[in-house]
């Protein structure tokens, strides 16, 4: 897979992918990852890239000229043109999931007030964002796609890091976990934990993890009838307190 990110601010994110579990799988060629400097596509000897909304209002928007070159310069038939705003469709992990199986993404990171329309009815195939949240700009938003995708790209997680994504693929959240000591100030792992009972500690880990998502998350489990969630519960707590 090739991922572009067309951005003013290259050096903001390259860091990053450029290190860690990402920074392998770019080395192994699993990925890769380019910069594409949107300034460099100004035809402006000033090298503006910005300007007034016509119709007035607050802030600047991204100029299309150099959004336009520079996309022009990077677009292919297979090229999937994500645009990262807050009005865009939340980003999942099923939408990693499905963005992970792309030959080239291609990502518009705005800034200012965002980008002239015309550019996004010509070029981008989904507006995307990441929360309900406003941030300065779309880089880190960029990255954050890039991270949940790249680490899905096989091979890029090793066989470790692997196992873990497997235990991690429910629709619930996590269970609570314990290291050592047994003791920490004051604190004890709790003792099924440590009773060396396998079955026991799988129904813990699970009622643990349907409770929480109860508490925090009750949008995860619509899809799921109440009744099953209940007898499921049930049947949990037996094993856990089966003699
Ligand atoms: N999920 N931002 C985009 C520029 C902008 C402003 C207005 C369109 C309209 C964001 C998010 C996000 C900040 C990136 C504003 N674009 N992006 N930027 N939340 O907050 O994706």
């Amino acid at each position: 897979m090739k991922i572009d990110i067309i951005t003013l601010f290259p050096e903001l994110i390259e860091t990053y992918t450029n290190n860690g579990i990402i920074g392998r799988g770019v080395e192994n060629n699993l990925l890769k990852i380019n910069y594409v400097n949107l300034r460099e596509f100004s035809e402006d000897k000033h090298k503006k890239v910005d300007d007034y909304p016509y119709g007035g209002g607050p802030g600047m928007l991204l100029k299309p000229e150099p959004l336009y070159n520079a996309i022009s310069s990077i677009k292919r038939e297979n090229s999937y043109v994500i645009y990262l705003s807050p009005k865009g469709n939340l980003f999942t992990q099923q939408k990693a999931a499905e963005y992970a199986s792309y030959e080239h993404i291609i990502f518009i990171v705005g800034h200012y007030e965002g980008i002239d329309q015309r550019i996004i009815d010509m070029f981008v195939d989904e507006e995307v964002s990441i929360g309900d949240y406003v941030l300065t700009s779309g880089e880190l938003p960029a990255l954050i796609i890039t991270d949940a995708v790249a680490r899905l790209i096989p091979g890029v997680l090793g066989s470790m890091e692997s196992i873990v994504e497997e235990s991690h693929s429910s629709n619930l959240l996590e269970y609570p976990q314990y290291t050592r000591p047994e003791e920490f100030m004051g604190h004890k792992v709790p003792e099924i934990i440590l009773s060396g009972n396998h079955q026991k500690i799988k129904a813990w880990r699970e009622l643990k993890s349907i409770e929480l998502t109860i508490e925090r998350r009750k949008d995860k489990l619509i899809d799921i009838d109440s009744k099953e969630i209940e007898k499921r519960c049930e049947k949990l707590d037996k094993i856990i307190k089966r003699g």
